[in-house]
């Protein structure tokens, strides 16, 4: 093998459609870098000296500055610049072993990443922390100044976008062939700050000082279509192909961030698409007529689809802009696998071979429909056979319960916008239906539950039913997700397609939530199991369990769990002017904010505490701190209004001298991944209380008690599998579990009669209505006791006294702090299925069949 690539085989140089230079074979061939690192282009070296070396000769280079006149931005962008060389190297070399051995990849395609920062990962994945803290030392440069210029791409909303993240920390970690597929949103996730208690969104600008740790690739750019009309090839049949005329294009743009392995050489990447606007897209003529608005608008409005990401986490809102964004990822996404696939592949029948593409919840679905197209309209390949190869190459993951996340779209805008797919969609509804038919004749029910259109009362496209027709694969997130799944939300494709049908539990990757989060307890899980291995074997946790009732180690546990608890007071005095105590119990939630993961419940409790405090100072009630974090969609006005009660209650008992040094409130503002990392370590209680069958899976409650945190929950998603795994007696359970919340409605559900038969419930919901937190103010939180008064769709009330009870068994076991320290050593020791690199394995075996590709060392 000449170990010559082919031109752009890593992905790069190479230009599609619109504006591109002329590709033929033959020119393309004639510029071919020799990427094999051969000695002219090592400038990574291997000591102290070389990596100063490398920092010097970047800031000069890249900069243009000298060290004397260097900013702390400049230091940053060097050092960020000097380890993404390192990552480069290995990129390289990954590049080329995947060239080699033209294995199977597997593609994730996902609207969200909350990546994360990427200095401390980087740092870490290059082993150059020491030499950077020893240099920056010498030079007077503090590792804090240059963390907080380090930000975070808050390119998601929560669980899901984090997981995808973790994901492919986890792939890279295993070896596997991958790539990450997202958007280039300007603006990421809102900035969440507090006015009288209230969210206020602010834009996210996270690129306004650029971002070091990108690759743009103008050349590898993509044009995609919208609107328009179709007409017949050849003939005229809808089973094409047929041409699609699009009357508005725009350009996608990619950029990679490296996605580094832990421990290994190979190096992932992860492409993010960015809209441009096509180039004659800039009108002189208006410009000179002096209507500059209208000279740049053609321009704005096709830079708009990557311009900011939508907010919401579960509830869709049928915005077109967001199905434009949903199709420009899928369309620029398939065009790059398809040209990464021809590089070594001709025959279509091999596609499914070479390429696994993981759709993350039903946002990318369009790529089904548009892998046909392409399969169908562009490379004349005939229906059926596009059909097998499309079904053989998807796999679709659900993250949701809740109806109103899964998406729909109507019909009339699909038609509109993306009029090829529509035709498409009709056809694979039709073949599929008869299919259906034919099992299952004269079952119209069946036919109407499952058909891709629904028809009442407006005719719209069901996505998931898109996703799992298109699919090989379907997959929940934990256990109980699955099989709520197959046994309500897509019960009638289950009994079709029970093969189809599979469990993937979520995991957490323990490098950034254990090893960078919390490095003080990294070292003493380390000291004691003889090393770090542990990191890409968690299950090794278990060596822990025979120190978990020893005292010299479960005095230093709580050691490091009172410093992470030093270091969050001090970020929320600073932050937030709250003093908290770090010897209290450290009782957090931290998660988005909606009506089913019941922050009101926990509002309700604590509410209860301030009562009993207030009734009786003598009471004997455990010192404790209560943490909230976690963002509300903009338009989710319950939510914003709990938020809202959240802080005021804040408010009073942090004002309250009666309970001082008992009970403190603190809401800790613009919940994100680096927020996380401060938290999480410093978690006592790990508030899971959702109501059960509600959450898929959380993912927060693995990274808890990774670190040590101990559970209080329901039996819920992942909650029910961690307390399988810690077990029962170091996990405090609660509450209906799925079946009881589901029969409770049956059979005649009345949150009131709660509030009448328990008065310390009244009195709690009394003192929210009757103004207590809101200066005597009794409309304030008005229609939040009215709702839980009401309907209670979340049973809040049902589950108030079995919640308290169990609190008051926290409150009991935290009194005795050995037996508490061996609880958490036991959370963390027993934690080890919770990695994601045991998800990716599960994925690789039951859904994706691929194997690791060794990456050669130098
Ligand atoms: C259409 C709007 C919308 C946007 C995002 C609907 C639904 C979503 C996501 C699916 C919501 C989400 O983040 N789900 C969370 O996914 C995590 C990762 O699997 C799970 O751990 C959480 O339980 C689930 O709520």
């Amino acid at each position: 093998m000449s170990g010559k690539l082919p031109e752009g085989y890593d992905n790069t140089r190479r230009v599609h459609g619109e504006g591109a230079r002329p590709d033929t074979e033959a020119d393309s061939l004639a510029f071919v870098p020799e990427i094999k690192p051969g000695p002219n282009i090592r400038r990574v070296g291997t000591t102290v000296e070389d990596f100063e070396q490398n920092l010097l000769s970047n800031l000069y280079f890249q900069r243009g500055t000298t060290i004397e006149s260097a900013s702390a931005g400049d230091a940053y962008h060097t050092l960020a610049v000097t380890l993404r060389d390192r990552l480069v190297d290995r990129y390289a070399r990954t590049v080329a072993a995947h060239y080699e051995t033209n294995p199977r990849f597997v593609y994730y395609l996902s609207a969200e990443y909350m990546l994360g920062r990427q200095l401390n990962q980087n740092l870490l994945y290059t082993g150059t922390e020491q030499w950077t803290r020893e240099i920056a030392e010498a030079r007077g440069l503090s590792m804090e100044t240059l963390a907080t210029l380090d930000v975070e791409p808050g390119l998601g909303n929560g669980g899901l976008g984090r997981l995808a993240a973790c994901l492919l920390d986890s792939m890279a970690t295993l070896d596997i062939p991958a790539v990450g597929y997202g958007i280039r949103y300007d603006y990421g996730i809102f900035k969440q700050t507090f006015q009288n208690g209230e969210q206020v969104e602010r834009p996210d600008d996270w690129t306004f000082y650029g971002n070091p740790w990108e690759f743009a690739a103008p050349d590898d750019q993509h044009v995609v279509g919208f609107y328009g009309k179709t007409e017949s090839a050849n003939g005229d049949s809808m089973a094409g192909p047929r041409r699609w005329i699009p009357s508005e294009t725009v350009r996608g743009e990619p950029s990679h961030m490296l996605v580094p392995g832990y421990g290994t050489q190979t190096v992932n990447i992860v492409r993010l698409w960015r809209a441009r606007a096509s180039r004659q897209s800039f009108d002189l003529a208006r410009f000179g007529a002096g209507q500059y608005g209208e000279a740049v608008q053609h321009i704005a409005l096709s830079e708009s689809i990557s311009k900011v990401l939508y907010p919401d986490d579960s509830t869709e809102l049928g915005r077109e802009l967001r199905l434009k964004q949903q199709y420009f990822l899928v369309s620029c996404s398939l065009r790059d696998i398809i040209r990464r696939f021809q590089f070594r592949n001709r025959d279509w029948d091999a596609f499914p071979d070479k390429v696994v593409i993981q759709l993350n919840d039903t946002h990318p679905v369009l790529a089904i429909p548009e892998l046909m197209r392409l399969l169908v309209d562009e490379h004349q390949v005939d229906w059926d056979r596009a059909w097998s190869i499309t079904q053989r190459t998807f796999a679709y993951t659900c993250h949701t319960l809740l109806p109103e996340a899964l998406e729909t779209w109507p019909v009339a805008l699909m038609e509109r916008l993306l009029p090829r797919h529509m035709e498409i969609i009709y056809l694979i509804n039709h073949v599929f239906l008869r299919d259906l038919d034919m099992r299952h004749p004269g079952d119209l029910r069946l036919m109407r539950d499952l058909s891709l259109i629904q028809e009442e009362p407006e005719r719209r496209v069901r996505m998931a039913n898109l996703a799992v027709v298109g699919s090989h694969a379907v997959n929940g997130v934990a256990e109980l997700h699955s099989r709520l799944l197959a046994e309500t939300t897509l019960r009638d494709f289950a009994s079709l397609w029970p093969e189809k049908f599979h469990n993937v539990t979520n995991g957490v990757t323990p490098r950034r939530f254990v090893r960078l989060a919390n490095p003080r307890l990294s070292s003493l899980i380390s000291a004691h199991l003889g090393g770090d291995g542990w990191l890409t074997d968690l299950d090794q946790l278990a060596g822990l369990e025979a120190f978990a009732d020893d005292n010299a180690m479960r005095e230093r546990w709580r050691d490091v769990k009172r410093l992470n608890k030093v270091d969050l007071a001090a970020y929320a005095a600073r932050t937030t002017g709250v003093v908290l105590d770090p010897q209290a119990m450290c009782d957090v939630m931290i998660k988005r904010f909606h009506e089913y993961k019941r922050q009101l419940l926990k509002v309700l409790h604590v509410v209860t505490l301030y009562n009993r405090l207030r009734d009786d100072p003598a009471a004997t009630v455990v010192p404790r701190t209560v943490v909230f974090a976690g963002k509300a969609a903009p338009g989710y006005r319950a939510a914003k209004l709990v938020m809202k009660l959240v802080n005021a209650v804040a408010d009073t008992v942090n004002n309250d001298p009666r309970v001082a040094g008992a009970l403190r409130v603190v809401f800790l503002p613009d919940y994100n991944v680096t927020r996380a990392e401060l938290i999480v370590p410093s978690a006592d209680l790990s508030e899971q209380i959702s109501l059960a069958g509600k959450e898929a899976s959380g993912t927060g409650n693995m990274k808890l008690a990774l670190n040590g945190a101990v559970t209080i929950g329901t039996l819920d998603g992942a909650n029910i599998e961690i307390r399988d795994r810690v077990g029962a007696d170091n996990f405090f359970l609660f509450g209906y579990n799925a079946e009881q919340a589901m029969s409770a409605r049956r059979s005649g559900y009345s949150a009131r009669s709660f509030y009448d038969q328990d008065p310390e419930l009244r009195a709690v919901l009394d003192a929210i209505s009757g103004g207590v937190f809101s200066s005597g103010d009794r409309d304030a939180f008005a229609s939040v006791v009215d709702s839980v008064l009401g309907w209670d769709e979340y049973l809040c009330l049902g589950d108030y006294r079995s919640y308290v009870d169990c609190q008051d068994t926290v409150e009991r076991a935290w009194q005795d702090r050995e037996r508490w320290t061996s609880m958490s050593i036991r959370n963390t020791a027993r934690s080890g299925f919770f990695s994601s690199d045991r998800t990716v394995r599960d994925y690789c075996r039951g859904i994706w069949n691929v194997e690791p590709v060794r990456v050669p060392e130098e």
